[in-house]
Parts: structure tokens; C-alpha cells; sequence
């Protein structure tokens, strides 16, 4: 049976922590069947005695646990909380709950369902259908909270996702938070934590969903909404975003490299009275040999081929890759030239280029060549 620990940060909350844990253990753990729930609430030592509160709870359920620490902000409570989850608790899958009711506790069930079905990565969502945020928020505060969103979806290229900053989620152990180094996450004094948390995730989970969630408002105390934790934010998703495609520029650049070989080469042979189709060929080889290299040495250098066996099968698998490419520059060239006449041939390669050998190319790399092990 799997082992579903809820880490549940608490700061000052003694007024929602005792409600929060007769709702879970009374109401909803109980309806969730083929699982073994517990809860671990974190608790900085409040000075409202969130932690006493826990105690006295902790003598009624014996899956109620309490980690206590000093207080080093949001990210770190999680951090804390999952290592503990999963060295001390041993949990197969842990989730991010907060104290104060935003996270209604009926919305569990779903999430440990579609990790029953066999998510590895579940996120509870208020801009999908059946998701919402408080009807409550003022104008203001929706379009920041969508906008921001949407910022991070388009920044991290992540469209398939539509809540990339909420704080209720499920995440399997295995395969997921234990290839993520923990100490080592961006921003873990603030909310931002969860961008970058969310981000590894999504990368190592290869089933990810979302479970529609009805965000509440605070329901005891007022909200302390900050610009600071959005700009934080926002800064770590640029990064993520940046880093992320850094593979591409890379690519990008190289294969710009290779064009002007390309170019300089075409050029050269049909000046010097080649045939076309042989002019289109060998430019187009020698091309193929620089991006090999640079790709090689620069692209893919976390993956890089090294060993002379290794470097010869691989450049002759790549050059078999790149027999499509050669193919359709060659068939598409000529083709070009007939029709649209010699003068055109400069134009017609960095069409070719970009709208069909890159895109091409890229998926060959990543998937053939220097695909990961
Ligand atoms: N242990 C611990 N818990 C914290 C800390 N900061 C926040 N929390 C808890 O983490 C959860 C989320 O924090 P909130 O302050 O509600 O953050 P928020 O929901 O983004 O903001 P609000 O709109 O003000 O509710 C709550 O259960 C808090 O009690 C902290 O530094 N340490
Ligand atoms: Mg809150």
C-alpha cells in the first residue's frame, strides 16, 4: 500500500491547525481507500504555539507527525519537510498543503487518485475546468495572478500546464523528488521555491496532471500579498527559462555556422562548374561535418561522444541522420532552382534551412544522437 505523506508548513496557524487536522483525519482520509495517509505538519516554533496545538492532536492519530525547526521561510518549511517525509517517514509520494484553508481539504482525494492512476506528478489547478481562485480577490489580484501565470507558461514554454504557481501538489518519490537536490533549490527562503521545484519535476515526471482546484481565500486572517515574492517569482522563472533553452541557442548558433558553410560552398562549386545537384550535395556534406563537431564538442557537451570507436560510429550514425536532411536540401534545392531559376539559390536555402532541416534536426539530436542515457 502506498505511503502518502501531506507536508503541511504552519506558522501561527494554531487558529486553523486543529480544525485542518480533524477535517483530514475525520473527513477525508477515511473516504481515500488503498492508501496510507499521513500528515506532517511544520512548524517553525510560532509563537502561537502552533506546535502545542499538533501535540495534543498527536496523542488521537497516530499518523500525525510534527517536524519543528527554526523559522527560515516557506521554501525551507517544504524542503525540511519532505526530506523528512521521506527519510524518516519513508513516503512513496509526498504533497504540499498549506494550513490555512486556501487548500480545501476535499480537493486530496482527486489528487491521490490521479496518482493512484499512475501520475507521477499531480497539480492542482485553478485555471483549468472545475479550478478556480476566491471570487473574493479583487480585480487587481485575479488579473496579477492569471497574468503571472501565463508570464511564467509563456517564459518557460510550458502551454500544456495552466497553474505553474500553485502551492497543491502531489509528487512520487521515486523517479521524481529523489533525482532533485533539495538543498540546492532556487529562492528556498521564499514562494519562488515552487516555480523551480515545479519546473525539475515536470522535466523528470513523464506522467503529469492536473486536478481541478477551488483556491479559497484566507479564511482567519487577513492576506499578506507581496510584490517582493512575485518579483522573486518571476526572476526564477526568466532563469529557468533562459537555462532551459540554452540547448537551442546553442543549436541555433551552430547551425548558423553551418549555413554559411553551406553557403560559401554552394556558392563556390556551382561557380567552379559543378553540376547542381553536386553542388547542393557537397556543400551540404561539409556542412554536416561542422555541425557534428561543434555539436559535438559545444550543444551537447553534458553528452558528449568521446572515445574514437565512438566518435566514428556516431558520426556515421549522423551522417545517416543527416542523409535526410542532405536529401531534402538536395531534392528541394534542385527543385527550387528549376522553378524559381539560379538567382534565386542564395534565397532558397536558408528557407529550407530553417522551416525544414532544423526542426529536422533538432528532434534527430535529442533523440538519436545525443540522446540521454
Ligand atoms: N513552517 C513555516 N510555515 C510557513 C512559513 N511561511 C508560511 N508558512 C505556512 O505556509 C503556508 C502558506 O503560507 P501563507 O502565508 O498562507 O502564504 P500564501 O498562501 O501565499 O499567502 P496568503 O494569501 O497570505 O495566505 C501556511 O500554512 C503558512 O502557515 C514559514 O516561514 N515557516
Ligand atoms: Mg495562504
Amino acid at each position: 500500500m502506498s505511503k502518502i505523506v501531506i507536508v503541511m508548513p504552519a506558522y501561527n496557524e494554531a487558529e486553523n491547525i486543529g480544525k485542518m487536522i480533524e477535517a483530514l483525519f475525520n473527513e477525508e482520509f477515511p473516504k481515500i481507500k488503498d492508501t496510507e495517509m499521513h500528515l506532517l505538519v511544520v512548524d517553525d516554533y510560532s509563537p502561537d504555539k502552533t506546535g502545542d496545538v499538533v501535540k495534543t492532536y498527536q496523542q488521537k492519530y497516530k499518523n500525525l507527525h510534527l517536524l519543528q525547526k527554526q523559522k527560515e521561510g516557506l521554501g525551507w518549511a517544504y524542503i525540511r519537510g519532505f526530506q523528512y517525509a521521506v527519510n524518516t517517514l519513508q513516503a512513496d509520494a509526498v504533497m504540499e498543503m498549506d494550513a490555512d484553508f486556501q487548500h480545501p481539504p476535499r480537493f486530496v482525494k482527486p489528487m491521490v487518485e490521479a496518482y493512484l492512476l499512475g501520475a507521477d506528478y499531480c497539480i492542482g489547478s485553478r485555471y483549468i475546468k472545475g479550478g478556480s481562485v476566491p471570487k473574493e480577490w479583487a480585480f487587481f489580484r485575479k488579473a496579477i495572478s492569471f497574468l503571472g501565470n501565463l508570464f511564467i507558461r509563456i517564459v518557460l514554454t510550458k502551454f500544456k500546464i495552466h497553474d505553474l504557481t500553485t502551492g497543491f501538489r502531489l509528487t512520487r518519490e521515486k523517479g521524481v523528488l529523489d533525482q532533485i537536490d533539495l538543498d540546492h533549490l532556487m529562492e528556498p527562503t521564499r514562494f519562488a521555491y515552487k516555480v523551480d521545484l515545479l519546473y525539475q519535476s515536470i522535466k523528470l515526471s513523464k506522467k503529469t496532471v492536473e486536478v481541478p482546484l477551488e483556491f479559497a481565500s484566507r479564511t482567519m486572517e487577513k492576506s499578506k500579498f507581496n510584490p517582493k515574492e512575485m518579483v522573486s517569482t518571476f526572476k526564477v522563472a526568466v532563469i529557468l527559462g533562459i537555462k532551459d533553452k540554452q540547448k537551442l541557442i546553442k543549436f541555433g548558433t551552430v547551425g548558423f555556422v553551418g549555413y554559411l558553410i553551406n553557403a560559401f560552398f554552394l556558392n563556390f562549386f556551382s561557380k567552379s562548374g559543378f553540376p547542381e545537384w553536386a553542388s547542393w550535395g557537397l556543400s551540404t556534406e561539409l556542412a554536416i561535418i561542422n555541425n557534428f563537431t561543434l555539436n559535438n564538442l559545444w550543444t551537447f557537451k553534458t553528452d558528449e561522444i568521446k572515445g574514437i570507436g565512438n566518435i566514428v560510429k556516431k558520426f556515421l550514425q549522423f551522417n545517416f541522420t543527416s542523409l535526410g536532411a542532405l536529401l531534402i536540401q538536395t531534392v528541394l534545392g534542385t527543385i527550387g532552382v528549376y522553378f524559381l531559376g539560379p538567382d534565386k539559390r542564395q534565397l532558397l536555402l536558408p528557407f529550407i534551412i530553417v522551416f525544414v532541416v532544423l526542426p529536422y534536426n533538432y528532434l534527430m539530436y535529442t533523440k538519436v544522437i545525443w540522446k540521454k542515457k
